[in-house]
């Protein structure tokens, strides 16, 4: 952690992200992003000077009418910038975190511009909004499906409703759509919600809206049963339609071209991998109403975690790559055999040692973390790979804010005592910021959540 903060620090302090071998900052929201993304994990590894350098920035420095672009990505923000803040708070309870917070809650809400969807990107200065570019007017599933758990938690912890009303009347409108199979597909009409039916994946444009339904069920202490039950329709259909096998026996969670026509991709993203952390975690909860598919779910989880960590093991880097092919046995996808310093195996790998206690865990994530040593540290930061195949690759060149934020966290957590973030008080948003699971009674906080029926 300390050798790319402290190059971070040296080369590009407020910028979001640096680039190693150029010893030079990068910007792309211009909002300090690898300083909002490392100030929870700074934290919790009690390196409390470097902590409290990064709290000041954003206590003085951090200016919202001043980002690098325009109009910047609602999603993005939300996750890394509000959930970084937002983690802080709860960790430190330190109130400058909600004054900054609902100063950016208030300037992506503008995001909304009266329709029931958000707009993909807004210009935090002005308040204007607007589709994202190359979706060509859609907006992403992932995306709107991103956005409740921090905005439900600005809402409690500001005590003002205007923040989650919005936010959780999107799961409303997407439980109400007509879902073939039971099957989402990752683009939906930016004016009236409904789905364009076209490609599913739990991969990139579809993953943590899965996740959002498991955790907000678990942020709110499991009293909102609408959120198990939408979690429970999605899964099954993933389960019925998608959990496939490569040749070897491997596990994994196909890409689906249509949810009409059924016809499998044999491919997974690495960004899928958290999907199996959030299998064995929703089964940990009891999510599932049945314990048959609480065992289902939990072992799902394992062999998936599995699948994703010969993804690295089997690599002449012991890297996996950014897409993995699975047409015959697990290899990675031709132009797709780069790594972005991602974390979702070390996440399912966390997760899933916390649950089982299982050594096998703690080995598979100490040899990540030796490969990432060595392929991935240099001399001013560290920098992914542009093929995980090739030993001699050359890097790929951004030190990644969710490097800090997540992988680094995760792989931090998972030889730290259980006790510390315990993930039966703690829901992980997708960027790895925790947050603390509601306890007080619902009549204490019923107001920023719409009636507990279903
Ligand atoms: C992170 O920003 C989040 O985890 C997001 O949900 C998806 N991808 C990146 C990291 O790979």
């Amino acid at each position: 952690m300390l050798h790319g903060w402290t190059n971070y620090k040296r080369y590009a302090w407020g910028k979001d992200e640096l680039v190693p071998s150029q010893k030079h900052g990068k910007d792309w929201m211009g909002l300090g992003a690898t300083i909002v993304d490392s100030l929870d994990t700074l934290y919790i590894m009690g390196l409390n000077e470097e902590y409290q350098v990064a709290r000041d920035w954003i206590a003085n420095e951090l200016d919202f009418d001043k980002t690098k672009l325009k109009h910047i990505s609602t999603f993005e923000t939300t996750i890394r910038s509000l959930g970084g803040m937002l983690s802080a708070y709860a960790l430190t309870g330190d109130q400058m975190y909600i004054h900054r917070s609902k100063d950016l809650g208030d300037r992506l809400l503008k995001a909304f511009k009266g329709g029931p969807i958000p707009m993909g990107t807004v210009d935090l200065k002005t308040g204007d909004a607007r589709p994202i570019g190359w979706a060509a007017g859609k907006a992403i599933l992932s995306e709107i499906g991103t956005l409740q758990m921090e905005f439900f938690y600005l809402a409690k912890v500001a005590e003002d409703p205007k923040y989650s009303e919005k936010v959780l009347q999107i799961f409303d409108l997407l439980d109400d759509q007509d879902k073939p199979n039971g099957l989402y597909s990752i683009y939906v009409n930016v004016h009236d919600g409904k789905l364009k039916h076209g490609r599913v994946t739990l991969g990139a444009l579809g993953d943590s809206y899965y996740e959002y339904l498991m955790k907000m069920w678990v942020l709110t202490n499991k009293k909102i049963p609408k959120y198990a039950r939408m979690y429970n329709e999605a899964i099954d259909a993933v389960d019925e339609h998608m959990i496939a096998r490569d040749n070897e026996g491997n596990m994994y969670i196909a890409e689906l071209r249509s949810p009409k026509v059924l016809g499998k991709d044999p491919k997974m993203d690495h960004l899928v991998c958290f999907a199996a952390g959030m299998y064995a975690l929703g089964a940990h909860h009891g999510i599932e109403e049945s314990s048959s598919a609480r065992q289902l779910h939990r072992e799902q989880g394992e062999e998936i975690t599995k699948t994703c960590y010969m993804g690295y093991h089997k690599m002449a880097t012991g890297i996996a790559p950014e897409i993995m092919d699975f047409s015959s046995s697990l290899k990675e996808r031709s132009g797709a055999k780069h790594y972005l310093l991602r974390p979702e195996t070390v996440e399912s790998i966390f997760i899933l040692w916390r649950i089982t206690g299982d050594e096998k865990y703690r080995e598979w994530g100490w040899e990540i973390f030796q490969n990432i040593e060595r392929y991935c540290r240099h001399p001013d930061g560290y920098m992914g790979l542009r093929d995980v195949t090739n030993t001699e690759s050359p890097p790929d060149p951004v030190q990644q804010s969710f490097f800090f934020a997540e992988t680094l966290k995760y792989l931090y957590l998972l030889f730290a005592p259980t006790n510390v973030i315990s993930l039966d008080e703690w829901v992980f948003n997708t960027e790895a910021h925790p947050l603390p699971v509601i306890t007080e009674p619902f009549t204490m906080w019923s107001q920023y959540h719409p009636a507990n029926v279903d």
